[in-house]
């Protein structure tokens, strides 16, 4: 159920008057990162290389260090590798042996639960509870303010929701982590798409985006800019059935 062969409206044709879709192989620094993880192994993430929240749980694994093995899967295929881990047939999904799990932040909290290598969330019960509420607000309104900005076709409708995206703004490692695939598609996607303005770099915004960029951890899950310009073009034409998290944010529900 992809929906790219859907027509978009003329102005937002690609160059070629040809329509892009989602890639299904990473790019770049991340493509490398691919191949050192395609042994066989019995921690598995099955991951798509546009999708944020898979990115989500790639950086943490790459942050721990932890051995692994990445596995490219088109999650609007919907094959029975994937729906067999997780019924609702979303990415990401892991496998740790015979045991299958999904949702991106119970995933993080899954390999945090492991205990090995560098910790993402802080030990105090209390501080625990407050990264838990950053990360809920990033998930109730930084996520959804993304999609809804990019999807939305009428321009006055844009200013409108960039302003609320901005507003989001003044938050702030299980933080980070949440957020920061959506921080890397600010300039890679609302910003061609939307005009969205890059940060002064000088500004918290600037100098929190410079310091996930430069991260290995990050630097590792991304690929080139490309991939992602066309992977999301679905998105900015609001293409018929892009995905389950279109379709929620087209009806005005929670995303699945
Ligand atoms: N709440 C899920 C969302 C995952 C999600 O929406 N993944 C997208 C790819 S970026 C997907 O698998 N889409 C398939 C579809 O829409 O059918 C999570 O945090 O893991």
């Amino acid at each position: 159920m992809s929906g790219g062969n859907a027509p978009g409206p003329a102005a937002h044709v690609g160059e070629q008057g040809k329509q892009k879709t989602y890639h299904k192989k990473a790019t770049g620094q991340a493509l490398q990162t691919v191949k050192r993880h395609s042994k066989e192994n019995e921690l598995k993430l099955f991951g798509s290389c546009f999708c944020p929240f898979v990115q989500r749980v790639w950086i943490a694994l790459e942050l721990k260090g932890l051995d692994y093995q990445y596995i490219e899967v088109d999650p609007y295929a919907k094959l029975k590798l994937l729906t067999d881990i997780n019924p609702r047939g979303l990415v990401p999904a892991l496998k740790h042996g015979d045991w299958g799990c999904y949702e991106s932040n119970v995933l993080l909290e899954y390999l945090d639960d492991l205990d090995i290598g560098m910790r993402l969330l802080p030990s105090h019960p209390r501080d625990r509870a407050m990264s838990r509420l950053w990360v809920d607000h990033v998930n109730r309104n930084i996520v959804p303010g993304f999609y809804r900005f990019l999807q939305e076709q009428n321009p006055a409708k844009q200013i409108e929701y960039a302003e609320e995206l901005k507003e989001q703004g003044h938050i702030m490692s299980y933080v980070d982590i949440s957020v920061a695939p959506w921080l890397l598609r600010f300039s890679r996607v609302l910003h061609p798409y939307r005009g969205w303005p890059l940060p002064d770099k000088n500004s918290k915004l600037g100098k929190w985006i410079e310091a996930l960029e430069s991260h290995d951890a990050i630097k590792n899950t991304t690929s080139d800019n490309i991939l992602y310009l066309d992977s999301y073009e679905r998105y900015a034409e609001n293409r018929l059935n892009t995905s389950q998290v279109a379709n929620a944010v087209n009806a005005g529900r929670g995303l699945p």
